[in-house]
């Protein structure tokens, strides 16, 4: 049925319902201009874009607790996050994690802390509502690990009803069946601060007027997955709590000190710990709990925080969980290239050497664990994050770069050639490209109970492979190279069975599309198969009535939403960059998207979007990319025309052939 639908939509070439047809009209053309002034208007000085990752209240109601705990009042900002953290409160009386998205019980149980602390009385009415809305949903104990540990750092929870996460776990070698390395980077960079903070189990009391004595508490619950690997570990976790109680504990010291001593190698330059915001705040508070906030580490860490804050007009600040400069300025180059500007266009030179002066070349990066004989060469998230580069920019930052003409030939071809490299040594065993490490796909560290927050590893996925395959596809390699076959093995493996892709690090099988269909063209891969067909007709089955594309973050919990929701401006794009890539630029589901960017594009030239259409973890976390907006509709309008142009030279008579 889905063949069906896909060939009819594949053969009608329709003369657009814009007005007076837009491939012969100049509103296409007209639009990507305006798109691309505004785009080249929000380029910094440096040349970089940067825009501000949203994510959720869990960042400002932590930093208030982390101040609590690391007693370093800060009235002036207290007050502002104050009015961040009572602005966010949806009509519910909750907390939520995305734009329109339900209440969600750990978050309003941690804003809910942060606002006692600011001095909220419980009787007001925004304090009630919130209280009902915990109460419902079960109380504290049915909060996650994390929230649970908030509360015990402030004594508002037993340390005691908390998983176990031993210090002794940093000693284990690389080779032992469960070690630190079997975690996702983030997670590492987490677990091993954390695991110094648990044995400790320190307790930074609140005053009586701050405490949670009026919330509910609920009911202890059992561990949330039910099968046995997990009650396994749960049988594991009570013998630790034995041990824990136990006086004597041989090695603890030792591993105490190679844990403190993996805190303080893992610093970066900026003063952040990975770039992110959790493992920044638990290094903080592990080395307060050593009682080493003299250690120069602490006050470059602790003052640094202030690079991820963002003052609004209004009298707030907010925190970003990380910061994007490095994927934005890829991204904005990509979108300026398609849009047809030239490769040494002063912008793009300025982008490019700006990308060029990010590039990691430093040995000491975790990746290397896993391919100790690769050289660096990869480019990170962030403006400093040695020791963390990742696939996915890499590969955004080489398709980018090989789309520029540089003045500095050969710093260019340096870099290109150890990126190059890096990225494809950093190839999993089956085929497919993880964000931050090869082969990080142990499953047992989901399984244990402290992992009920985010996934804590990180196996390939099919939309970092995507970019991974449409970067070396720039570069002229196409199926003939082993890489590259074991690569499309690996997404034809990973296609759901109605066609489409899931999105790991996008929102979410729009993304997924978005990702692996461009990536498929650019190696020349044969789009008429029969299992590319059925991802087009999938992406093509989901439009919406208005001609633009939309899905909920909603999606991964809840399958009937795949693919669903109000149309967004860039899950619009990646749909229309799907369809364009996979040779369906003349359907009518590409012009009606086309239309429907053009119509909801804003007087400046730019888009709004309210949406999450980011995920940093699908079910637990999501990320409003400022610039997503912006770019993403651009990028997919431009390769848009170009297609169009190719395929109408005739047709198009006026703005075109001018
Ligand atoms: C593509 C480029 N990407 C590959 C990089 C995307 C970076 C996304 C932002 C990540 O920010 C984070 C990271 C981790 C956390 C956590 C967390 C959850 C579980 C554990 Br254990 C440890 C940390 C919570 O919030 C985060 C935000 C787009």
């Amino acid at each position: 049925m889905l063949g069906d639908r896909a060939g009819v939509n594949r053969k009608v070439v329709v003369k657009l319902n814009l007005p007076s047809s837009s491939i012969g009209s100049d509103l296409l053309p007209h639009a990507i201009d305006r798109a691309v002034e505004h785009l080249l208007n929000l380029q910094q000085p440096d040349g970089s874009w940067w825009g501000w990752l949203v994510s959720n209240v869990c960042m400002e109601a932590e930093y208030v607790m982390l101040l609590h705990i690391l007693d370093r009042p800060q009235p002036a900002r207290a007050r502002q996050v104050r009015q961040h953290i009572l602005q966010t409160q949806t009509a519910s009386g909750a907390w939520a994690i995305y734009a329109d998205g339900p209440g969600d019980l750990s978050t309003t149980v941690e804003a809910y802390q942060a606002l006692k602390i600011l001095g909220c009385d419980a009787d007001w009415e925004p304090m009630r509502k919130a209280r009902r809305f915990v109460a419902e949903q079960g109380g504290i104990h049915a909060t996650r690990v994390f929230t649970r540990l908030w509360l015990a750092l402030l004594g508002q929870y037993a340390w005691e009803d908390l998983p176990i996460l031993p210090p002794e776990l940093v000693v284990l070698p690389r080779w032992s069946p469960t070690s630190l390395w079997d975690f996702g980077s983030w997670a590492r960079a987490t677990v091993v601060p954390l695991s110094l903070v648990m044995a400790h189990r320190p307790v930074f009391p609140l005053p009586e007027t701050a405490t949670l004595a009026e919330l509910e508490r609920g009911e202890k619950s059992p561990p949330r997955q039910q099968d046995r690997w997990s009650w396994m570990f749960y049988a594991v976790d009570r013998l630790l709590h034995a041990y824990h109680r136990m006086p004597w504990h041989p090695g603890r010291a030792h591993a105490e000190r190679q844990a403190l001593d993996w805190v303080l190698r893992h610093q970066e330059a900026d003063g952040s710990w990975a770039g992110i915001q959790p493992p920044w705040f638990y290094a903080l508070i592990a080395l307060k709990t050593l009682g080493l906030t003299d250690h120069p580490a602490f006050e470059r860490g602790f003052r640094a925080l202030d690079n991820f804050g963002v003052t609004t007009d209004d009298g707030r600040w907010w925190l970003q969980a990380c910061v994007s400069p490095v994927w934005d300025t890829a991204l904005a180059v990509i979108a300026l290239r398609a849009a047809g500007l030239a490769a040494n266009h002063p912008a793009l030179v300025r982008a490019g050497t700006w990308l060029l002066e990010r590039q990691v070349l430093d040995t000491a990066g975790d990746w290397k664990i896993r391919r100790p004989r690769l050289d660096p060469g990869g480019w990170p998230f962030e403006f400093c994050n040695d020791q963390y580069p990742d696939v996915d920019d890499t590969a955004i930052v080489l398709m980018a770069l090989n789309q520029l003409q540089l003045p500095d030939r050969n710093h260019y071809n340096r870099a290109i050639t150890r990126g190059f490299r890096w990225m494809v040594g950093m190839q999993s065993q089956n085929g497919g490209w993880g964000a931050f490490d090869a082969d990080n796909r142990k499953s047992w560290v989901q399984k244990i109970p402290f992992s009920d927050f985010g996934w804590v590893n990180d196996p390939p996925t099919e939309d970092v492979t995507g970019h991974v395959l449409e970067s070396l596809g720039r570069f002229g390699y196409d199926d003939a190279w082993r890489v590259i076959a074991r690569a499309v093995q690996f997404l034809r493996q990973k296609q759901q069975p109605d066609g489409s892709f899931f999105g790991r690090w996008g929102v979410n099988y729009l993304y997924g599309a978005g990702a692996v269909l461009p990536g498929l063209q650019a190696i020349h891969y044969d789009l008429s198969e029969p299992w590319i067909q059925r991802a087009l007709a999938w992406v093509a089955d989901h439009q919406n009535a208005d001609g633009g594309f939309g899905e909920d973050p909603g999606s991964y919990r809840d399958p009937r939403l795949a693919g669903k929701g109000t149309s967004v401006p860039s899950q619009t794009a990646w749909a229309l960059m799907a369809l364009v890539a996979g040779d369906w630029g003349e359907s009518e589901a590409a012009e009606r998207a086309a239309s429907y960017l053009i119509r909801v594009q804003t007087p400046t030239g730019g888009w709004d979007e309210t949406r999450y259409t980011g995920t940093g973890f699908p079910g637990d976390f999501y990320i409003n990319y400022q610039l997503y907006r912006d770019v993403f509709p651009l990028l997919a309008l431009g390769r848009y025309q170009t297609f169009i142009e190719a395929r109408q030279p005739v047709q198009s008579t006026s703005s075109l052939n001018a």
